[in-house]
């Protein structure tokens, strides 16, 4: 049987570590795609000529041909500029829109039966885009976002409460900026809620609700801190580790429930809007979209972040 094929549009810092994952778990044949010249080429063959000590049997080329990536059985997008210090996701989307546009049409024309996983931002704008170019159904088009804000928000609970990352699960939904929604309710380590575990370690309830705070405000902001500590690009190593659990999840029917971008027909009281939320992947695509019973407080900062990804898709005009 042939193996799977991958496509990644963009070889740029996730580009690159997409590729050498990809290849480190053999999930498939990777293409990688770029405009500038030579470069796809000269990265995947430094990652190819790993093979030998890494130990993987897949194939991973560059191009600059789109005809390269057909058959592609999944496209991840990362073509795009990247924000800089000061800049807000949102900054970017009159370049990126351009890009997202040429890039759709190249997965159109030679990767049509492709899943589709957009990380290029602002995510939930750039994702409606490439929905609306290619045309394709809707369970075949998706955003990675909510894995990496909701391993964040993990990653900072484990660090805090001093166990494993494996035993945490936090879950955050809504648009990829800084009106996302970490949901504290939901967040617990191997069953028990994070915050009966806060007020265990602080024996108070205050003091758990400001460390709680102060988590939820750095899980928001955390592409941010990456961003001004890097000083040039924004993160890149934790956003391809995300979009290679959607595409394994994808690849191998694992059917995992995942935070992602996907398109809502009524969940959550939203109609036909790219916004984060649970779903199930497998090789159907977006099986299915787990609509959770939000309080009235989860709902209004749901509602809230809603109502800042309609505003910023509105601005394109589509
Ligand atoms: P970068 O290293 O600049 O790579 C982008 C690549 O896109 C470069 O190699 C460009 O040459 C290439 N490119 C530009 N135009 C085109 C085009 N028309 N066709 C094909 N390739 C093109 O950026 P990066 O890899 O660090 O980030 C890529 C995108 O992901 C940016 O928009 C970031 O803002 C975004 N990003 C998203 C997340 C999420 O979690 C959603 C996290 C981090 C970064």
């Amino acid at each position: 049987m042939a193996r799977p094929k991958i496509a990644l549009i963009g070889g740029g810092q996730i580009g690159g570590v997409l590729a050498q994952l990809c290849a480190l778990r053999e999930l498939g044949d990777v293409v990688m795609f770029d405009i500038v010249e030579n470069m796809p080429q000269g990265k995947t063959l430094d990652i190819a000529e790993a093979s030998p000590v890494d130990g993987f049997d897949v194939s991973v080329t560059g191009t600059n041909d789109y005809k390269d990536i057909a058959g592609s059985d999944v496209v991840i997008v990362t073509a795009g500029l990247p924000r800089k210090p000061g800049m807000s996701r949102d900054d970017l989307i009159g370049v990126n829109s351009k890009i997202m546009t040429s890039v759709a049409e190249g997965i159109r024309e030679n990767a049509p039966n492709a899943f589709v996983i957009v990380i290029s931002n602002p995510l939930d704008a750039m994702v409606t885009l490439c929905q609306k170019v290619t045309g394709f159904p809707s369970e075949r088009v998706c955003g990675q976002a909510g894995v990496l804000d909701s391993a964040r928000f993990a990653a900072f609970i484990a660090w805090e409460l001093g166990v494993s990352v494996k035993d945490v699960t936090a879950i955050t939904l809504g648009g990829h900026g800084d009106t996302m929604v970490p949901l504290v309710r939901y967040a617990n380590v191997a069953g028990i809620p994070v915050m009966e575990l806060l007020e265990q370690k602080y024996g108070n309830a205050a003091k758990a609700e400001e460390v709680m705070t102060a988590m939820v405000e750095r899980t928001k902001n955390a592409g941010g801190e990456v961003v001004k500590l890097l000083g040039n690009g924004s993160a890149f190593y934790s956003p391809a580790s995300s979009a290679v659990a959607m595409a394994e999840s994808f690849l191998k029917d694992q059917k995992r429930v995942l935070p992602t971008c996907a398109l809502l027909q009524g969940q959550y009281g939203v109609d036909n809007f790219y916004v984060g939320v649970h779903c199930v992947i497998g090789a159907g695509g977006i099986e299915k979209i787990i609509e959770m019973k939000l309080d009235a407080g989860e709902q209004a900062l749901m509602d809230n972040s809603v109502a800042a990804v309609k505003e910023l898709v509105g601005s394109m005009n589509l």
